[in-house]
């Protein structure tokens, strides 16, 4: 261990090889402590002496490969974390994992829940997580939330919101990968979804914060996509923008429970008379809205009952296979363009000549568009 990898002992994963850098360490998530990344409720994170690294032999593919098959849970979470790592090393080693579980991923049911922080999204999750357990089902839950380091709310929230869910044996629960990783969200979150079905879990329950860009990259992803509302707040205090609904399977206007529960009957019906106007989401199935108490279970079945007829209708048709496909190609596509991106804006001479550039388009002695042909230019080599 040098002094330098001891700098970055907070952000480092229990498993890093030995002369790991600390560009290894500073951009993986950081450990959430309490067993809520599916782990017992024994404390995972690194501490000063290093000693959990210690006890920790590396391990190789037929490991990691062999550990999610069984659905070892702490073997799971380690490949997850491998996934999530961006240096180049284990990327390498990631790939060649997911090659073999490949095969054994695409069973399950995936499932899409977006909405404004506080709808109740992590509260609905507990709730609906709960009832498909004690349906026989196992359950995955992750969350694909770009903007965690800078509210942090929503990762907290998952942590006590799914309390009784993240005890379960059937039900593992991952937390967002770190925003400080530079691109790849989405080639992570599905990896790490695949992980999951490779490891057996039925239902993947994927959680998203309602703004931005994160709710496209989870519709790309998913069978069946929900959004959570709550009534009595505008459609522009809830974030929520005419496109959101229109990418939505179902709309559930939660918190109907005690005074409130009339108020979400009514915004439940307005929403589905504004939704005869939209094309729904998924052909052959028409989106609706309903209403739920994430708190009192009050709906949770009855949303489920939605999601399996929605589940019939389109595996009967060619829909679901159809989209599932769709999905592949695009997330191939997605990858290039992250990788692309990435390269670019790691490029040696375009950071360095980048700022110069940058002055130069400000103080318009040059085009926006000569810039950019130049900066791509100088990442070409020319
Ligand atoms: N009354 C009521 N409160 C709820 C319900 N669902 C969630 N909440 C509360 O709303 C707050 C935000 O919930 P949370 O699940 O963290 O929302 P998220 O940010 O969308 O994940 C918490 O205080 C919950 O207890 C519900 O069905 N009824
Ligand atoms: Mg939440």
């Amino acid at each position: 261990m040098t002094k330098e990898n001891d700098k970055s002992n907070s952000y480092r994963p229990d498993w890093h090889p030995e002369n790991a850098g600390e560009e290894f360490a500073i951009r993986i998530v950081k450990g959430v402590e309490g067993g809520h990344d599916g782990l017992s409720t024994k404390k995972t994170s690194v501490n000063k002496t290093n000693s959990l690294v210690k006890k920790r032999p590396m391990l190789n593919i037929d490991d990691y490969v062999k550990g999610v098959l069984e659905n070892d849970r702490t073997l799971l979470a380690r490949t997850i974390t491998l996934i999530e790592s961006n240096s180049e090393i284990h990327n390498k080693t990631a790939q060649k994992v997911l090659q073999q579980l490949l095969p054994h991923a695409g069973k399950s049911l995936r499932i899409g829940i977006t909405g404004v922080p506080g709808a109740g999204k992590s509260t609905m999750i507990e709730a609906l997580g709960m009832y498909l357990i004690s349906l026989g089902y196992k359950v995955a839950v992750l969350a694909v939330d770009p903007s965690s380091s800078v509210t942090k709310g929503s990762i907290l929230g998952d942590k006590t919101r799914m309390e009784k869910l993240s005890r379960e044996k059937d039900c593992f629960i991952r937390p967002s990968p770190s925003s400080g990783t530079l691109g790849g969200v989405t080639r992570k979150s599905r990896e790490t979804m695949l992980v999951c079905e490779a490891a057996g879990y039925d239902v993947i329950l994927i959680e998203t914060v309602g703004v931005g860009q994160s709710e496209i990259t989870v519709r790309s992803m998913v069978d069946f996509f929900l959004l959570v509302m709550i009534a009595g707040a505008g459609d522009e205090l809830q974030g929520i923008k005419k496109g959101v609904i229109e990418i939505a399977d179902a709309l559930v206007v939660n918190k109907a429970d005690g005074d409130n529960e009339t108020k979400a009957k009514i915004s439940a019906a307005d929403y589905s008379n504004a939704l005869h106007y939209l094309s729904p989401a998924t052909g052959g199935w028409k989106t609706e809205a309903y209403t739920c108490s994430a708190l009192t279970g009050k709906g949770i079945s009855e949303l489920w009952d939605v999601i399996k007829k929605f589940e019939k209708i389109v595996m009967d048709s060619s829909v679901f296979d159809k989209r599932r496909k769709d999905q592949t190609i695009e997330w191939v596509f997605n990858m290039i363009e992250e990788e692309l991106k990435e390269q670019f804006y790691n490029n040696e001479n375009v950071k360095s000549q980048f700022p110069a550039l940058k002055a130069k388009i400000l103080s318009e002695k040059i085009l926006p568009t000569s810039a950019a042909k130049m900066l791509l230019d100088i990442y070409k080599g020319k």
